[in-house]
């Protein structure tokens, strides 16, 4: 079996133990799910790192940050009835949600792309109460001088997409909670399109509806509105549980083109794509009928939650896409796709 990504030999390109853990105690458990930008002319990954203290045997512990920043860890008997730990990401204690591990985002720079270098500019964490569980899988838009951040914002309160924006990679400004509750998945265009910004995002809805990817546009990047559904799950196809965009969508001739990830109940997530419209991007032009990446390789099988390619960052250099990817929940892998080749699986 084979795909259209070609792997990087060198894979997986960073792990775990290549990180410092932001706080002594603390472990890395997860590299994943970078966002990619260029900068100073050189390649950048800003990192998701989940984090847990050292698992002690008979107990399940984790960290949550208070909302003055300080970090506060939970432990659980893992005897107790109250909890559930049948999701290696999420458990439940007495009908209350947490996550397993805290996430953070971290710099690591590189000039080949291959070789990242960690980096001494400082973290970015949750602040807040929206943050209490983590920030995660952030997408960076440069629009003109500014880089945008939009990331998962994850707290008792549920999950969200935060906005932060710098231009020097050492200021940075927060602009709040942009799409409340359920929300994650969200990828700014990374120019206006008849004077409004866009972004893809992806709501869920547990009733009546699903895991779709949605389309919504902005004056300002913080207000959104004018919300439009572009792409459901597909019953019965490799992406009928949820879809949800990857990183900003490529402007081709033919249309915005967007690499999503797809994934069934499993779970296993693929990635695949799709065209919008260059004027009316709420218009879905074509989508491809087989993922264009699955997981293949035994790293991207087995993990911390395997059978898991997911991306939300990439490099596009004429017909090629360089997708920095995370693999099993785990590790951070890279790729390249030829766009020609995406194109042909376009229907
Ligand atoms: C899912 C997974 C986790 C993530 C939570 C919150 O359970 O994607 O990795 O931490 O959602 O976003």
């Amino acid at each position: 079996m084979s795909d259209l990504a070609r792997r990087f030999p060198e894979n997986p390109l960073l792990r775990p133990s290549d990180i410092r853990p932001s706080a002594p105690g603390m472990q890395v458990q997860c590299l994943l799910n970078p966002g990619v930008f260029r900068f100073q002319k050189r390649i950048w990954l800003l990192l998701r790192v989940a984090e847990r203290p050292e698992q002690k045997p008979g107990k399940t512990s984790f960290p949550v940050l208070a909302e003055n920043g300080t970090v506060r860890v939970l432990e659980f008997d893992n005897s107790d009835p109250k909890l559930d730990l049948s999701d290696p990401r999420v458990l439940r204690y007495d009908g209350v949600d947490y996550l397993t591990t805290l996430s953070h985002l971290r710099l690591v720079e590189s000039e080949d792309g291959l070789r990242f270098r960690d980096h001494s500019r400082p973290p970015l964490f949750g602040q807040g109460e929206l943050e209490t569980y983590g920030i995660e899988d952030c997408r960076v838009t440069q629009i003109g001088p500014v880089y945008y951040l939009t990331f998962t914002a994850v707290s008792g309160n549920g999950v969200g997409v935060g906005l932060r924006s710098t231009s020097d990679w050492q200021r940075m400004e927060r602009h709040g909670m942009i799409l409340p509750p359920h929300n994650k998945d969200c990828a700014l265009f990374d120019a206006p399109i008849g004077g409004l910004y866009y972004a893809l995002h992806r709501p869920s809805s547990p009733s009546l509806g699903g895991n779709y990817i949605w389309l919504a546009e902005s004056p300002d990047l913080v207000h959104w509105g004018n919300h439009r559904c572009v792409a459901h799950s597909r019953p019965g196809w490799w992406d009928h549980a949820r879809v949800g965009a990857g990183a900003a969508p490529i402007r081709t001739p033919e249309g915005w083109l967007e690499i999503y990830h797809g994934a069934t109940d499993a779970p296993r997530y693929c990635l695949g794509a799709l065209l919008l419209d260059l004027e009316q991007p709420w218009k879905l032009l074509a989508r491809s009928r087989e993922p264009i990446m699955e997981p293949l390789a035994p790293y991207e099988q087995t993990g911390f939650f395997g059978n898991v390619v997911f991306a939300n960052g990439h490099l596009v250099d004429g017909d090629t896409i360089t997708l920095y990817y995370g693999a099993s929940d785990s590790l951070v892998c890279g790729a390249r796709l030829s766009l020609a080749a995406i194109f042909n699986t376009l229907h």
